[in-house]
Order: C-alpha cells, then structure tokens, then sequence
C-alpha cells in the first residue's frame, strides 16, 4: 500500500483532533530526539489527542491508510523506544494532553488516571488522599504512567512494593486499527480467562497505546529511616541486605549499591555537595527503611543493623540521616547518577538484573572484562542491589572523548557485560526495556521459542506491523 502524502496526513489527522493538537514541520522536534540526544528522528507529524476517542479515530485513520504510530508519553526511556526513526514516514501520538487523575477511592485503595498524567502527579494525588502510590524513578516529573506501565518501570522501592506490573490493577488502551481494550477494572481478584492487561505493561507502546490505569494504593508510611554507608564489597553489602531483611523485616524499602566512580561523578556534577561520609570508599549502600510507626523505633532499627553490620566486618563506615533534610540529600545524591552520566557523555548503559546470590560474582567478573578491554575505564557500578538490579555503566576515561569510547568499547563492553549476566542467570534488561538500544541483541539471548511466540502476539494485535515499528522484537530471520 502507498500511504498518503505527508499534508495528506496532516490534514486528515488535524480533522479529527484540531489544529493546535496536530504539529508538523519544526514544531515536531521536541518529540523526534530521545533524552539523552542518542537517537535522532523525523515525524510526519505530532498528534495530542485530548480523549481516548479522538485517539481510537487517529489509529484508524493510520491503520487503514498504512500510516506508522509511535506512542510517546514523557520521553525519558533510555532506549530509543519513544522516538520515531529517521524515515519522516511516522506519526508520533504524544499523550500529554489526558492527563487528568480520575479518581483516587480511599476505600479501595485505588487511584485512576489517564496515561499522560506524570508519576509525580500520580505520587502527589495519593499523597493528598493519605495513600501511597509506591513506583519511585528519578524521572517523575516528566515520565508518566502510561510511559511506566509500558516499560513497566522499577526503580528504588521495587525491593518493597514490586514494580509497575505488580502496581496496576487495571488498563485501558487503544489497539493499532482503532479499537479500544477497556479493562479499567479495581479488583483485586478477578480470574476470567487471560489477564490481558498485561499484555501491554512492559510491550513498549507495539501492542496499544494505553490511554488510563487504575492503580494499587498502600498505606502513606509515617516514619522513614535512611542511611548512607560505606561497605567492605559487593559480597558484604548483600549479606548486610540478608541481616537488614532479617532485622527490620518488611520495613527494609530500598537497598541501593553506589560505587566510588558513581559518587565522584554525581558530587563533581552537583557541585556543591559533600559525602555523606568522611573517608573514600570504594562501594556504599543508601539503605531505606519505612513503616506506619513511630520514627525512634525505626532509627534504632538502623542502628542496630549497623552495628551488627560494623561488628561482622561488612560495615566500614555509616552516616544515619538526622533529619529529612539530610535523608534527601542522601537520596538525591543517589538520583543524580543518571544525569551526571548524561552531561559527561560515553556512558555504557548495562541495566542487569541478576539473582542476588550471583550478583558480588557477577560485578567481579563484569570489571575485569571490561577493564580487559580498557583499564582506564572509571566503572560507574550502581542501583536497585537490592532487588538485584545493578546499573552497571563503564564510562569513558577522562581524557578520551564520548565519541572515541563509544566507537572504541561500546559494542564489545556491552557484550562482555551482558553475556556475562545472562550467564549468571541474568537479564540484558532489568527494568530499562528494550527499544530499539537492545533490540537486536534479543537473539543472542531469547530462544526461538520465545521470539517466535512474541512475534505471534505482536501480529494478533498488530497484524500490519504499524505500531511502533522495529521496537522491541528484533526482525525475524
Ligand atoms: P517514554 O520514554 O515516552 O516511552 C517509553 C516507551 O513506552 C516507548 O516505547 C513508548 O513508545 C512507550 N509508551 C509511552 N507511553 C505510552 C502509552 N501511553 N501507551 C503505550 N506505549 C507508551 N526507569 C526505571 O525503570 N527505573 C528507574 O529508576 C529509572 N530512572 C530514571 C532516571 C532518569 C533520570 C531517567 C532519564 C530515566 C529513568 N528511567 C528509569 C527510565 C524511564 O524514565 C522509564 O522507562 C519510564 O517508565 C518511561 O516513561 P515515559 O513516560 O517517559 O515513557
Ligand atoms: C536509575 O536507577 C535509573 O538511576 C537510570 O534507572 C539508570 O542511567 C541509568 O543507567
Ligand atoms: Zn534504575
């Protein structure tokens, strides 16, 4: 099929949501380039739709007329996923227009909201009900939960409350040719036959745009304890997890591994800011606990950990937050690794997961392949140890340039890496997704079984190939 010209398009698409709500031309470009300036595309044109049916009539406008649709919520991913390739043949649907909270029922302990509306507020609207809305990413204020629940995203409380698939109770999305999936349903229970929403949380937009969510609300929790501390290695900070697990039960919320690199990168971007601790440590943990209790009981929980922690040798040092302040300055020295790695540039991105008993291994392993490679690689090492996720992202020594590492190292350093977590019973991707970043690299790690079988899903729902082409499934062979 030959698809219409490009004012074609622009005209019929403008017919259905409005002149404002369809760009083209330049004022397509802040949709066309990802966040970190990796992947440059072209759109036909950006279209805002208001509701879900203007929406459902844009998919069936591109549908029948062959037209490709990439969805974009807040265009953060780290993958490519969001952004169309560099053909002009694309429309991009940006949900940033629905972006209304529906409904927050304290009773249920559900909240319900359109795609566009941003994590934060999604996290702010529960807060306002005295409920939590748990997902917790350094990028809330401009991801949304439409973008979260397609790369069902993780992040730092995942250790506590699970990630987005285990946050969402419900979702309604619109399907490539137009018609609408409506289970925008707030149980708890329900087993009629296949759980389908599923099937687009964590499909990076190629199954259906999702349009609204209802969402698992918990208890607002009243007191916090957090600490910065510096550990003896990767293999002690997992057994001070294994003894926090067995000291303060379910209130351990986040357990997070930083490396010496990771620090310096983030106080050298932040300026200003000072460690927590005094000394210089190779690796540190920011630990997290919460619960519905009093704060005094929480601190000497930490405190006793700690302890315990010093006196098995797998504690060097420790600084317990003595105030919020100081807890936030804790955290946002933790949240800032991302970004600091973005402004130096020539960051390999590995985002694994590996079963926690493997994983002090798998980070000896992963270093010395990669210092093989290149010895003065400053290893930025870092995340969510706790639910064994690890970012594990070799970055450019500082003298040679992002462009001159990344020609040199990328390939194979992303390789040693990932070969080297799947081996260790690991995943390529933890909580990233795939994109179009990892796509390719699919092969080495599904079987054919398993490609062969998301392809089959991929053309049940999507028989025309039309929604967010070339993303995630690598072609077949
Ligand atoms: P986008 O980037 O717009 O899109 C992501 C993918 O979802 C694309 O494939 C897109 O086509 C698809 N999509 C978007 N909206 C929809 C929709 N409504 N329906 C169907 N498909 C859709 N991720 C984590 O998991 N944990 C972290 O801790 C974390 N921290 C981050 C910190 C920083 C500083 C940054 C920049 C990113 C971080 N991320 C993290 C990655 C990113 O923020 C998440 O993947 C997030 O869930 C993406 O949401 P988004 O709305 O920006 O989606
Ligand atoms: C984080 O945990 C994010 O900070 C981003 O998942 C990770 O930039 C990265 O590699
Ligand atoms: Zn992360």
């Amino acid at each position: 099929m030959t698809t219409p010209a490009s004012p074609t398009i622009v005209v019929a698409l403008t017919a259905i949501v409005g002149e404002r709500a369809c760009l083209s031309g330049a004022d397509t470009d802040a949709f066309t380039t990802d966040y970190r300036r990796l992947y440059l595309g072209k759109a036909v044109a950006v279209v805002l739709p208001a509701s879900t049916d203007e929406l459902s009539r844009v998919m069936a406008w591109c549908y029948t007329h062959g037209v490709p649709v990439v969805p974009q919520g807040g265009n953060t991913s780290l993958m490519g996923g969001s952004v169309p390739d560099d053909s002009g043949t694309a429309v991009v649907v940006s949900l940033k227009r629905m972006n209304q909270v529906v409904e927050v029922d304290a009773v249920n302990d559900t909240l319900t909201v359109q795609a566009g509306v941003t994590l934060s507020a999604a996290r702010s609207a529960a807060e306002a009900a005295g409920r939590l809305f748990p997902l917790r990413i350094g990028s809330e204020g401009s991801c949304q939960i439409g973008g979260n629940l397609s790369t069902n995203a993780g992040g730092t409380a995942v250790l506590r409350y699970g990630n987005m698939r285990d946050l969402v109770l419900g979702v309604e999305a619109v399907l490539p040719d137009g018609r609408v999936y409506s289970g925008l349903r707030a149980l708890r229970k329900d087993n009629t036959g296949y759980d389908l929403k599923q099937l687009f949380v964590g499909s990076e937009g190629t199954l259906g745009i999702i349009t609204a969510a209802v969402l698992k609300l918990m208890p607002l929790p009243r007191s916090s304890s957090v600490a910065f501390v510096a550990v003896a290695s990767p293999a002690a900070a997992v057994a001070l997890l294994g003894e926090a697990k067995r000291t303060a039960g379910q209130a351990v919320t986040a357990f997070e591994l930083v490396s010496r690199p990771a620090l310096d990168l983030v106080l050298a971007y932040l300026g200003g800011e000072k460690s927590p601790l005094a000394g210089s440590h190779d690796w540190m943990v920011l630990i997290e606990l919460t619960a519905g209790t009093d704060a005094d009981s929480l601190d000497q929980t930490m405190v006793q950990l700690l302890e315990a922690g010093l006196e098995a040798g797998l504690v060097l040092d420790a600084a317990v937050a003595a105030s919020g302040t100081d807890a936030l300055a804790f955290w946002r020295i933790r949240e800032e690794i991302s970004d600091a790695q973005t402004r130096t540039g020539g960051s390999i991105k590995c985002d694994v997961s590996v079963p926690l008993s493997r994983i002090a291994g798998f980070i000896e392993e992963a270093t010395a392949a990669v210092l093989a490679l290149e010895p003065r690689t400053r290893m930025v090492v870092y995340g969510h140890m706790g639910d064994g996720n690890v970012h594990f992202n070799p970055l450019r020594p500082a003298d040679t340039s992002a462009a001159d590492y990344m020609a040199a190292c990328y390939t194979q350093v992303s390789h040693a890496v990932d070969a080297l977590a799947h081996a260790a019973g690991g995943s390529i991707s933890a909580e990233h997704g795939i994109g179009v970043a990892k796509r390719d690299d699919l092969t080495l790690y599904k079987s054919p079984v398993e490609l062969e079988l998301m392809w089959q899903v991929k053309k049940a729902l999507d028989p025309k190939n039309l929604l967010n082409p070339a993303k995630v499934l690598p072609a077949p062979h």
